[in-house]
């Protein structure tokens, strides 16, 4: 195979474990702490996982390893999006089953739950899995987004354990993929199967992530490589000073990513979603707020700036909500199809006109036909606006647009788009990310290993040097509430959404509106791999000032 030379590299690269954990298998002590009670609804949550709830969480220490031996298989499944790091989990948990015992297998199920359901698998071997170690992706064995949720499926999930003489199964993915696991874990323990199940924190997003998560493996790595683009345009347009670049950056619902790379980059503007919604702004007070910046630096003879926007924005912004819960009523069903029959964009315009209210069609008016057009072509399968597909980027920049030229405003002002987000999902992973996936991998078999069931693999301390990281595991029932979800109260694992009253946000507030104005652009570059540990392994500005580094 051909490889580039940062491949060949790269496979070489020794990730580093918690200190605790670097002894050996053989050394490896456990230490339980205090009961845990989930974060909110415990009397629901309680009664609906009686045999997973309220179970203590887990520090590992040095010390002899006091486990019961026995012969492990262990299933792995990568779920949802991809994130850089996913192969060092597989790697990190491949090693530390191998290295407790030979005759230990590790069975990977392949594009994601489905797998599991369907046992197309493989089972790793030493071959397979270095040509893996330290890269990018989910390629090793794919993922998907199947949900597994229901008793059918898991009822399916066993016999395919029992076939292979699983043990455990651990499950990589996001906060939906770790509730999930927190089911199938309660489900296992009820129906004595002798499976368990362990989760593995993971999304670039960055909204699975509470008291005990620090962070989701995959943020470090996409926010660095988003942060690199876009420092890259803040110098190309400080340089040309002739555009005003809107770029929209991936997340779903949370801004976490656009605040790390706002962190890292200093743009002129970022939105913040869940700002926007807490201040009920309207689309055109972000307009406004734009232009205003685009108007003060023109006037300072600077024709140019950065707008970074999160990705989920226009969902945050309360009157475009309720245009899109009009929209879907309005093509519900058989209307969809008299509305599509209609000849020209005219007549169409007419019959969404006299379907919306007033509110409505003030909000819908002022949208660019591009976008207007966008909001009826793109539905889901449920006929549902697919909001993720809005360009807001353009939506924002010619939006800004008519408010300068209502404003009178005769300078320069051209935009132009990106959208970041498909680039920095399998990157090679940072060494923070090696490092961190490695060990959350390894970690999971350790509480394989000492018989835990419906766990998440926890390590923390993470803004100090791996060394110093503490190893562990936290029972999945202690981050769960109850959430209404497609009419149901469903018990689930809180999302993250970025904390308006957090040090983060707080730091970018005081900051932006000197942004705003002056040019205080800071260049990141590409993320190193190899020389001095202050460049190569540090982690983002968001964690360092969460935990006040
Ligand atoms: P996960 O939550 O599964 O990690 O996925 C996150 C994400 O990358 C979002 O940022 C983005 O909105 C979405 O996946 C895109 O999904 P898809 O890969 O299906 O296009």
């Amino acid at each position: 195979m051909n490889l580039s030379p940062l491949q060949k590299a790269r496979y070489q690269y020794s990730p580093k474990l918690p200190g605790m954990l670097r002894n050996g298998i053989a050394e490896i002590s456990v230490k339980e702490g205090s009961e845990t009670q989930s974060v909110a609804d415990q009397e629901k949550i309680k009664e609906l996982f009686p045999n997973t709830y309220g179970k203590k969480e887990i520090t590992f220490t040095k010390g002899a390893n006091t486990s019961v031996a026995k012969k492990h298989v262990v299933g792995v499944i990568l779920s949802g999006g991809q994130a850089p790091g996913g192969h060092n989990v597989v790697s990190g948990l491949y090693d530390a089953i191998k290295a407790t015992n030979k005759e230990n297998e590790l069975i990977g199920f392949k594009g994601g739950p489905s797998g599991l359901l369907e046992d197309d698998y493989i089972v790793f071997t030493d071959e397979y899995i270095n040509e893996y170690r330290n890269t990018g992706g989910f390629d090793i064995i794919g993922s998907g987004r199947t949900k597994l949720e229901t008793e059918e499926q898991f009822a399916v999930a066993v016999e395919t354990c029992k076939k292979h003489g699983i043990t455990a199964i651990v499950i990589i993915g996001g906060d939906d993929s770790n509730t999930n696991a927190g089911v199938l874990a309660e489900y296992m323990a009820a129906h004595n199967t002798g499976v368990q199940v362990i989760g593995c924190p993971k999304t670039i997003d960055g909204d699975l992530k509470n008291e005990d998560i620090e962070i989701s493996f995959g943020f470090d790595t996409a926010t660095k490589t988003y942060s690199e683009l876009i420092g890259n345009i803040e110098r190309d347009c400080n340089s040309a000073k002739k555009y005003w670049h809107f770029i929209k950056v991936m997340g779903r619902s949370a801004s976490h990513v656009a605040l790390e790379c706002a962190l890292e980059t200093q743009p002129n503007i970022c939105l913040i979603s869940e700002e926007v919604a807490a201040k009920k702004m309207s689309l055109s007070e972000i307009a406004n707020y734009i232009a205003d910046s685009v108007e003060t630096r023109a006037a300072k003879g600077m024709t140019f700036g950065v707008c970074v926007i999160p990705e989920g924005v226009v969902e945050f912004v309360p009157e475009f909500g309720s245009l899109i819960a009009e929209i879907n009523e309005l093509l519900a069903g058989e209307k969809a199809n008299a509305f599509n029959e209609l000849p020209t964009w005219a007549d169409k315009y007419a019959f969404i006109e006299k379907g919306l209210t007033k509110e409505a069609m003030e909000v819908f008016a002022i949208l660019p036909q591009s976008i207007q057009q966008q909001l009826f072509l793109e539905r889901d399968p449920h006929g549902n606006v697919q909001v993720s597909l809005i360009e807001s980027e353009k939506l924002f920049s010619a939006l800004v647009g008519d408010v300068l030229k209502a404003r009178g405003y005769k300078g320069r002002y051209a935009a132009l788009h990106h959208f970041f987000g498909y680039e920095g999902r399998c990157a090679f992973p940072s060494n923070f990310d090696a490092d961190y996936c490695y060990s959350l991998g390894y970690n999971a078999f350790m509480l394989i290993q000492y018989g835990y069931n419906g766990y998440l693999s926890k390590v923390s301390n993470l803004a100090k040097p791996a060394e110093e990281w503490v190893a562990g595991g936290m029972p999945i029932t202690k981050m769960m509430n109850i959430e209404r979800r497609h009419g149901h109260d469903k018990p689930v694992i809180k999302k993250a959404l970025v904390e308006l009253e957090g040090k983060p946000f707080k730091y970018f507030e005081a900051h932006r509106e000197q942004w705003a104005v002056e040019t205080c652009y800071t260049f990141p570059g590409a993320i190193q791999y190899y020389g001095p540990s202050e460049v190569c392994d540090i982690t983002t500005r968001t964690l360092a000032l969460e935990k006040g580094e």
